[in-house]
């Protein structure tokens, strides 16, 4: 068929396509093919709710069936990050597979097809296997996978067809690949725009009246050292660490949201919102830590929270004496496990909280409601977007981290960092250490620091409001000859404790071992 175009210049663009011919037309058809599929089905996932898009429940199961140490790495290299790095692995995923279709089906007719069918089969068993799914999620997919192979079927039949009763030269047929492929992209993208766009929830959590607190936090002054470079004693929301497996944010609208406290209780509590912030708030400072932190890392933040002491919820629910955790789940279907003395201890804070830094939780952060425990690392105790208290046994239930690598309980390290100098700055001869220090529930009575393995010096405490957060240090360094240093820092707590030397990596519990800094001196 003679290119109408007139553009000859290439005499192959006019050259109809054979069965064998031209690989790159059929990888461009593959991966025009499965873009289609996959950008059709987050299109409609924007219709019947965000639970439908095969992309987010395929990250979901990749990110449950990762085992500790990946994890790690992962977040080692991308910090929060991790989430962006998920996604990009699935893009390239997907061009590769989309090649792979279209190498398939040039092989051998159907084969391509076959593969493109798989792969809808794979995203249709994550999205309807993901908590909460049900049959309307699976009509994205569906219609998403039918367009896509409907697509290749066509075009795929015209490519192969004898040149004679062609109707699609060449350039008519990467024209059409191209377009599907352009398509596919745009649906996705509007999709997956729309469904973060299309949320009302968020004026109504600008327009929550969240009682004041009846027992306030009292911060003294001094909290802050007066260092320049060291990490604010109390953290924004904003620069707060997320640590999560959410790879949809849940927006939970309050006039919907329930707390069940069930289990190995003697009477089960349903909880509105509104019966939640009926009872008396407490305000406290808690400092929050990450099982994946390294040592020196910065998966650590606190804040201010304001919620109902879980001893008050539990006490009133009668809690069985056999028990001796609590399993709590959010809405996607994350679980902690909790040691039960834990959260009804009288000297630990151990609450429901709903606000942070005084704002109603931001969405990342749990919104509406968390758990916030003093002295646990968040994957056992910090239960965002929760929905369910179970009172139950550590011999009976298990948090969603303690199969995948990590130890059921996980009481946080005391650890201690060093904030100035920055990793390799060049300073004076005289100048000041400062970082801080934790050790939650016992409190940090001393730091010390020793430059180039010398003697230990005891580094000046900030002050703090209770044994519930971190405490700032500093210590001012002399005379320091010029060239290339190194300061360690460590820790003593209030049992006279001294932090540990000992080097642990992140999983099963928790890192270990002292920070050090490798800094200059100018000359
Ligand atoms: N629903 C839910 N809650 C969760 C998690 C999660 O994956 N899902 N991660 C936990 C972990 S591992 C940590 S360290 C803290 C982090 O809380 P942040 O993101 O507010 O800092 O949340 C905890 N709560
Ligand atoms: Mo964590």
């Amino acid at each position: 068929m003679p290119s109408s175009s007139g553009r000859t210049d290439s005499a192959d663009a006019a050259a109809p396509l054979t069965h064998r011919s031209f690989t790159g037309a059929w990888q461009l058809l593959g991966v025009a093919a499965t873009a289609l599929a996959v950008g059709i089905a987050e299109f409609f996932a924007w219709v019947t709710g965000p639970l439908g898009s095969p992309l987010t429940a395929v990250g979901g199961v990749v990110v449950d069936s990762v085992p500790a140490p990946v994890k790690d790495t992962v977040i080692a290299v991308f910090g929060t990050g991790d989430k962006i790095f998920l996604f990009v692995m699935m893009a390239v995923g997907l061009v590769v597979l989309g090649l792979l279709v279209g190498v398939a089906e040039r092989r051998r007719r159907r084969t391509g097809i076959a593969v493109l069918a798989a792969l809808g089969l794979v995203g249709l068993v994550a999205v309807m296997t993901r908590t909460g799914a049900d049959a309307v999620n699976a009509v994205p997919v569906v219609v998403g996978t039918g367009v896509g192979l409907a697509f290749l079927s066509y075009a795929g039949g015209r490519a192969a067809a004898p040149a004679a009763d062609n109707p699609l030269d060449r350039r008519k047929f990467l024209q059409l690949s191209a377009g599907a492929l352009t398509v596919g992209v745009v649906a996705g993208a509007v999709g997956r725009w729309a469904v973060s766009a299309a949320r009302k929830v968020p004026d109504m959590r600008a327009a929550l009246g969240i009682p004041a607190p009846v027992a306030r936090e009292t911060i003294p002054a001094g909290t802050q050292v007066p260092v320049t470079g060291v990490e604010p004693w109390l953290t924004p929301a904003e620069d707060f660490y997320r640590i999560d497996t959410a790879l949809r944010v849940p927006h939970i609208d309050v006039s919907q949201w329930r707390l069940r406290i069930h289990g190995m209780v003697d009477r089960e509590i349903e909880l509105t919102f509104d019966d939640l912030i009926g009872r008396p708030l407490h305000e406290r400072a808690v400092t929050l830590a990450c099982v994946s932190n390294q040592v020196g890392g910065d998966l650590v933040g606190n804040a201010v929270w304001t919620g109902v002491p879980l001893r008050e919820l539990l006490a009133e629910a009668g809690v069985s004496p056999d028990a001796d955790m609590v399993l709590s789940t959010s809405e996607d279907g994350f679980t902690a496990g909790t040691p039960l003395s834990a959260l009804t201890d009288e000297n630990r804070t151990a609450m429901l909280a709903v606000t942070m830094n005084g704002e109603p939780l931001p969405f990342e952060h749990g919104y509406p409601v968390r758990m916030v425990v003093s002295g646990l690392y968040g994957y056992v105790s910090a239960t965002k977007w929760l929905v369910d208290l179970e009172v139950t046994r550590f011999d009976q239930a298990e948090g969603y981290w303690t199969p995948r690598g990590w130890s059921a309980e996980g009481p946080i390290k005391m650890s201690s960092r060093i904030d100035v100098p920055r990793e390799h700055a060049s300073v004076d001869p005289n100048t000041t250490l400062a970082g801080s220090a934790w050790a939650q529930n016992t409190g940090i009575t001393a730091v010390q620091v020793r430059v180039d393995g010398g003697a230990w010096r005891d580094a000046t405490l900030a002050a703090v409001p209770s044994e519930d957060t971190w405490r700032q240090w500093s210590v001012r360094i002399t005379d320091l000859p010029a060239g290339s240093h190194m300061a360690e820092v460590r820790a003593v707590d209030a049992d006279g404790q001294v932090q540990t030397s000992e080097r642990a990596r992140p999983d099963p519990n928790g890192s270990s071992g002292w920070h050090e800094r490798a800094f200059t001196v100018r000359s």
